[in-house]
């Protein structure tokens, strides 16, 4: 079979250019050079899904399954056409018939199946681990709308659905059905399949489970639908609004869906291979991505006792064998606890297991804190995957710190081995080869390409620290990049920037702890300053995307202050020539890989301890940005790696803000009071200025939450952040040495390669 599939495939590859044509003929009658750009991607499509179909599939005796409710995947074609090694040749076969492929992708849909970091890590950990050769499998949801998409009506967001989905597409249909019950109500879910493939190396599949009754047309108004008619709405959105009832019991909908397919399709996998159910840990490990699939914990254990004939020790003993679980956050609303009443309501035949497994736990410890399901009866779903999966991990070393030390000492207390770190990474696939092409070149032409296989060579570059054409070049790449970026955001945003200019980006999902509240108060502060007379060296472009949960009003709120402020400067003829405001619409993977290649400046300022690990930090600095930012998440590690000369760190440390909140004493109102430019700053929030272009509601309710509350501590650090800000522009007139930053950053992130954390899951958690 593998020489047969190997021989197809070199055969295909041979023929490249004659399988297009044919291609094109049997789908449009035309040659490719006559084809449109649209017409070219479904060509490539066909031709790319042929080349994976006979790739070989990843094969070993003990398979992971990575249980996720998200898989941020982003467009697939560039991705495949590299991991399968033919991209240059299609893109010159392109060139020739006067098509370029960055044209053509435009055409590909972005499946957004994921809302941010953790989503995305879970679609760079397919990758990675289809590379290294491993069998291993996503298990998903197929969102027909996945996240909404992000528009701006009247400097608001307004929530839009993302009909991704075509006929054409990489999905593929399987016979695979399964008869999922919740209770008495029974649903039939289908099995699409994705190729993942690894870069020089084999298959594996992303499984992404759908309902047969669904119904696109309860959609009614922008992403509005009825909440109640689970057997035709399950799948329909991710993440639905969770501000009521409803949405909570639609999501644990999902989630049972999710895991209950998963454990038939698994157990029908050890049927086929003949393997003794007993014997399932050694054949299978399932990695819970988050708490949202933990429920696949008492679903398999149900199954074993109910239909295999095993006794509940048994079953709970090698269930508890087969799962591992990963942590990535530390905010207390969202560690998933659902009322034992809600459970009842969707999963009553779960409802006696999980029972069971809290009867077992209250037996062997005595304290509250462990408890699974507490006084008020909530079930907490974090602790059932620590007392029966047999692996816990933080996503950064100072996030597992913090898990171990406070977060879940009472837990570290009683199963010290279960808990390790594992740092994330990211997929230089992606994150380098495909969004920029120039610098892989680059890299490449002076250190061999040696670092596309082993992402540590990446470290020969340091040996050009002091290399002047070297240097110059890195610097003539990203004026390349941020060129391009310039006419992209003038054709979507209609806003004109300089390339010139400095670009400081702040990409990521909007939540308060991440602070783009105080990026913003820097901004007012810097407004001032010019109207005052004050002006900056060099212009500087302020660059932001981020998506706020529908039901999030603060986070919308701070989305309102930036697009004002992105009103008010842009128009402000004093003040535009010196600084801009940028907030991308719909920010996504695929902008994403054109904003990080021309970022200057990477933004990094969560409260410290609130950010598990962050990974837009690795790509922006593997793109030769310089970070400013706190000793959070995977900061912390970038910042041991590029040492204190290549990177700007501001803030109150994770200890101090532990310790405010153990105090209670953090009390924003002070900071406001004693400090004249953080006054002047957030006064301008509801100055006439922003109240003639913005609404008094939003505006208003941000000012009195800074002032307020301020639960992550904005005002703690605005003064260190504008102080430090100040000066990583500063620096920045010193090219030389910002150059050298910028080689240092790229030669240092070999580390965040995703490859390097598969390996770390691989060698400690699944031993395949
Ligand atoms: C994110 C974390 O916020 C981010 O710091 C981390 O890099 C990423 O996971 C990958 O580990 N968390 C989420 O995206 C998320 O949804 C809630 O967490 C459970």
């Amino acid at each position: 079979m593998s020489k047969h599939t190997n021989m197809q495939r070199d055969v295909l590859i041979l023929n490249l250019e004659e399988q297009l044509e044919g291609i094109a003929k049997d789908q449009f009658g035309k040659v490719l050079k006559d084809c449109t750009d649209r017409e070219a991607y479904y060509v490539l499509l066909e031709m790319t899904s042929r080349l994976m179909d006979v790739t070989e599939l990843n094969n070993g005796e003990k398979k992971i399954y990575y249980i996720s409710m998200e898989f941020l995947i982003g467009k697939l074609l560039s991705n495949n056409l590299i991991n399968l090694r033919v991209y240059d040749r299609i893109k010159d076969i392109l060139a020739k018939n006067g098509k370029d492929l960055a044209k053509i992708e435009e055409y590909e849909p972005e499946p957004s199946l994921g809302n941010g970091g953790l989503g995305r890590l879970a679609a760079c950990f397919l990758d990675s681990i289809a590379t290294l050769g491993l069998a291993g499998e996503g298990i998903g949801l197929n969102y027909h709308f996945g996240l909404f998409k992000q528009v701006f009506k009247d400097n608001l967001q307004v929530e839009e659905k993302n009909d991704w989905i075509e006929k054409n597409s990489w999905l593929e249909k399987t016979d695979t059905t399964f008869d999922i019950y919740f209770g008495r109500k029974k649903v039939v879910s289908r099995l699409y399949n994705m190729n993942i493939v690894g870069y020089r190396s084999g298959v594996n599949k992303l499984r992404l489970f759908d309902i047969e009754s669904i119904d696109e047309k309860l959609v009614k108004e922008g992403i509005n639908f009825d909440k109640t008619k689970t057997k035709n709405n399950l799948t329909l959105f991710l993440y639905p609004d969770d501000s009521d009832v409803a949405g909570n019991l639609l999501r644990i909908y999902q989630e049972y869906f999710l895991v209950s397919n998963a454990a038939h399709l698994i157990l029908r996998e050890q049927k086929e291979r003949q393997y003794d159910l007993h014997e399932l840990h050694n054949h299978a490990v399932i990695q819970i991505n988050d708490t949202h699939p933990t429920m696949i914990i008492p679903e398999l254990i149900r199954i074993l006792v109910e239909e295999k004939a095993f006794n509940i020790d048994e079953a709970i003993s090698v269930v508890s064998k087969t799962c591992a679980y990963t942590n990535h956050t530390i905010l207390a609303e969202a560690l998933e606890t659902w009322p034992l009443e809600y459970l009842e309501k969707v999963v009553p035949q779960l409802v006696p297991y999980i029972k069971e497994l809290d009867k077992r736990v209250r037996a062997k410890y005595k304290s509250s804190k462990v408890q699974i399901i507490d006084k008020e009866k909530k079930v907490h779903m974090a602790f059932i995957d620590i007392h029966y999966g047999f692996s816990v991990n933080g996503v950064a070393a100072i996030h597992t710190e913090i898990l171990k030390n406070s977060e879940l000492k009472d837990f570290y207390k009683i199963y010290p081995d279960k808990f390790n770190n594992k740092t994330n990474g990211i997929t230089f696939r992606r994150w380098l080869f495909s969004c920029n092409s120039p610098l892989t070149d680059f890299i490449s032409d002076v250190v061999g390409d040696g670092f596309k296989k082993d992402a540590t060579k990446l470290e020969k570059l340091l040996e050009y620290k002091d290399d002047r054409i070297t240097l110059e070049k890195l610097d003539e790449i990203k004026m390349l990049k941020k060129k391009e970026l310039a006419e992209y955001i003038k054709e979507h945003e209609n806003i004109e920037i300089d390339p010139e200019s400095i670009y400081d980006i702040q990409v990521k999902r909007l939540h308060e702890y991440k602070r783009q509240q105080m990026n913003a108060l820097y901004i007012i502060h810097k407004y001032l300053e010019i109207k005052g007379g004050k002006k900056p060296t060099r212009p500087i472009t302020f660059i932001f995307g981020a998506k706020a949960a529908p039901a999030y009003v603060i986070a919308k709120d701070i989305i309102h202050l930036i697009l004002v402020l992105q009103e008010i400067i842009n128009n402000d003829k004093d003040v535009n020539k010196y600084i801009k405001v940028v907030m991308a619409q719909n920010y996504n993977v695929s902008y994403a890989e054109k904003l990080i290649p021309a970022c200057d400046v990477s933004e990094q300022i969560s409260l410290a301890s609130k950010e598990a690990s962050g990974t837009g930090n690795m790509k922006f600095m593997l793109n030769g940005a310089v970070t400013l930012g706190t000793d959070d998440g995977a900061n912390v590690e970038i910042h041991e790696l590029v040492g204190d000369d290549n990177i700007f760190i501001f803030g109150a440390s994770a200890d101090e803000v532990i310790k405010h909140y153990k105090k209670a004493d953090y009390v924003s109102k002070d900071y406001y009071t004693k400090s004249p430019v953080i006054k002047e700053a957030v006064d301008f929030i509801i100055s006439k200025k922003c109240l003639k272009v913005g609404h008094k509601e939003n505006l208003e309710r941000l000012y009195n939450e800074l002032l307020n509350k301020d639960w992550f501590m904005t005002l703690l650090d605005l003064e260190s952040y504008i102080k430090k800000k100040d000066e990583i522009f500063e620096a920045y007139e010193d090219r030389d040495r910002w150059r050298q930053m910028m080689l240092v950053n790229i030669a240092k992130a070999g580390f965040f390669s995703s490859d390097r954390t598969i390996e770390e899951y691989n060698r400690d958690i699944w031993k395949c």
